[in-house]
């Protein structure tokens, strides 16, 4: 690997760094939307010539591994989500299903998505997308919203959740789910995960996972409570109470039971949860009681859902699964939506945990009662399964193993690293194309108390390509403005145009741990070759690839660099890459 030492050899290349380039751009002013952030206002503004580095012809592409696809029948693939949306929750009202996901600290929060089809989904907004309603500020990237629920109830859509670090849990309502989403009402219970059932006889109840009653027996002891809500005074009430202790079977020490979802179906009392850790050994595990506070008796054919005892070798493996909930069809069908992951290889994946459906079948036990089966024992997750018959069905294949976007539509799927603290985003024309300049604020990625001039999306898929242009002229020796993947403030990597020793230069940084330098190792610079500059991140796996130019005259600076600091394996955390733009300066 090539070392910042590189520099002076490098520099042989004979390529010089330009100046700024000099003609300013007519840009148009964004301003707060209805439900977004930045949304076009016609108010032209020239841009400073310093201070702000500007993105054009910006292009995400990604793929999976190729599949061979028997397109015998109308299929969809799995993950239905690919990337980094976990902790999935469902809710159909009518003909029309709404889906969404943990986002942590990222804002804007709680992307919610609307489908027909149970299969193609369309993000119609973020619940959290006022930087009012929650902060996280000096929130690391995994913290923040963990595992919310939505579900719908007299008109009404309700998100119950919890901000971690950040004032606990809450609710929220809407009567669009696309928003605008009420300002957050804390509720008061400790915990992760609540969820609520609106019971027929009218009543609400909440459950969650908590510490049980008690100090813990074991590493991973939790235990799920339930607790009647007051959804007019947005109040818990009544008696507060565990109905299950550990998980399936306590003599067993099983560990982590989480996400837990409570239906009533068919006059039982049906409660779903994760069971194991949201690792290799997740899995999905139901219990059964006549009424809503208990008994409640495990399925003796749990869990309904794992993959942690299939031979970690095989071939594209689906991993991790667990964390489900249920949605019934229009026709009476049940499916489950729930997290999984796809290892490029030894556990290891750079795209986070990612939502996949599956059909549910009842199975009857000895006794003649019904539990939901998301996955018999044994079997792995299949990545085509047949189309869900509802009214919304387009018969033909519903394929999710590539994505693509130019330039910054659609906007709500872009991402900031916590509630950004000022705006810094500036859209606008450039030529034929999109332009995005940044403003270079002394935000800087690797300390957790920033507020950083960046914009990224999720990686979808296990080979991605992020391409952008960029004009920047950095002043000092931190500045710098380019591409960063990032999987948190400790682990990321950094491609794009820096400053080092008085040079503007085209800079390639690791970050893989808290140890290493804020702004990561220099594993690479050159003399900047020239401005506009049109750079390029491939990644496939754990390799990257770096190159600069266009077309023909396209070189590579680096391959095969290692990039599983992006993993969850080396990073740790609940999320997954997000690639994107970033700016920084010291005198913005
Ligand atoms: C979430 C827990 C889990 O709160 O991971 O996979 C936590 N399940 O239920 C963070 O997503």
């Amino acid at each position: 690997m090539k070392t910042i030492a590189a520099l002076a050899v490098l520099a042989a290349f004979g390529l010089v760094a330009s100046s700024a380039s000099a003609e300013p751009i007519p840009y148009l002013q964004l301003k707060a939307g209805k439900h977004g952030r930045y949304k076009a206002a016609p108010a032209p503004l020239q841009l400073a010539a310093t201070g702000q580095a500007v993105f054009t012809n910006t292009v995400y592409d990604s793929e999976n591994d190729i599949l061979e696809h028997p397109f015998g029948k109308p299929v969809y693939e799995n993950p239905v989500m690919p990337g980094f949306y976990p902790d999935p929750s469902i809710v159909r009202t009518g003909d029309d299903y709404y889906l969404i996901n943990s986002s942590f600290a990222y804002y804007p929060g709680i992307p919610v998505f609307h489908s027909k089809d149970l299969v193609s989904w369309q993000q119609i907004g973020n619940a959290i997308d006022r930087p009012g309603m929650l902060d996280f500020s000096g929130l690391a990237t995994s913290r923040g919203v963990f595992a919310p629920q939505i579900s719908y109830h007299d008109g009404l859509f309700w998100i119950i959740n919890t901000c971690v670090d950040c004032k606990g849990n809450f609710v929220i309502t809407a009567k669009n789910p696309a928003g605008p989403w009420s300002d957050p009402v804390f509720v008061d219970f400790n915990g992760i995960d609540p969820s609520i059932l609106w019971d027929s006889d009218g009543k609400a109840w909440v459950t969650w996972n908590d510490a049980p009653e008690g100090p813990p027996l074991y590493n991973g002891h939790r235990a799920i409570w339930l607790q009647q809500f007051d959804p007019v005074a947005k109040k818990m009430v009544g008696p507060r109470k565990v109905i299950v202790n550990g998980g399936t079977d306590i003599s067993k020490k099983p560990e982590w039971i989480e996400g837990p979802h409570l239906y009533h179906i068919n006059g039982a009392y049906y409660l779903m949860c994760a069971e194991g850790g949201t690792e290799v050994n997740h899995s999905e595990v139901i219990f059964r009681s006549e009424t809503i506070d208990g008994p409640y008796v495990p399925y003796k054919s749990n869990p309904i859902l794992t993959q942690r005892d299939l031979d970690p070798k095989r071939i594209m493996p689906v991993a991790s699964t667990g964390h489900a909930d249920l949605v019934q069809t229009q026709k009476g069908d049940w499916f489950a939506v729930f997290l999984g992951t796809q290892p490029y290889q030894d556990n290891l994946f750079n795209t986070g945990r990612q939502t996949f459906m599956l059909p549910v079948k009842w199975q009857k036990d000895a006794g003649g009662v019904s539990w939901p089966v998301i996955l018999p024992a044994g079997e792995t997750v299949p990545v085509l399964a047949d189309l869900p018959d509802v009214p919304g069905r387009l018969n033909k294949p519903h394929l999710t193993g590539s994505a693509h976007h130019a330039g910054y539509a659609p906007a709500n799927e872009w991402l900031h690293i916590r509630t950004p603290a000022q705006p810094f985003l500036t859209v606008g024309s450039a030529g034929k194309g999109e332009s995005l300049a940044l403003k270079a604020l002394p935000e800087a990625i690797g300390d957790v108390k920033s507020h950083p001039a960046f914009i990224g999306l999720r990686q979808k898929h296990v080979g991605m390509t992020f391409t952008t242009t960029i004009s920047y002229q950095p002043r000092g020796d931190a500045d710098r403005a380019g591409i960063v993947a990032l999987q948190s403030d400790d682990a990321y990597v950094f491609y794009g145009v820096a400053h080092y020793q008085g040079k503007t230069v085209l800079e390639i940084a690791k970050r893989s741990g808290p140890n290493d330098p804020r702004d990561g190792v220099p594993i690479f610079a050159m003399p900047l070759p020239a401005e506009p500059l049109t750079i390029t991140l491939d990644v496939d796996g754990g390799t990257a690839k770096f190159s600069f130019g266009k077309g023909r005259a396209s070189r590579v600076v680096m391959e095969n660099v290692d990039v599983t600091n992006l993993s969850t394996a080396k990073a740790g955390g609940f999320v997954g890459t997000i690639v994107g733009l970033y700016a920084y300066g010291q005198n913005p």
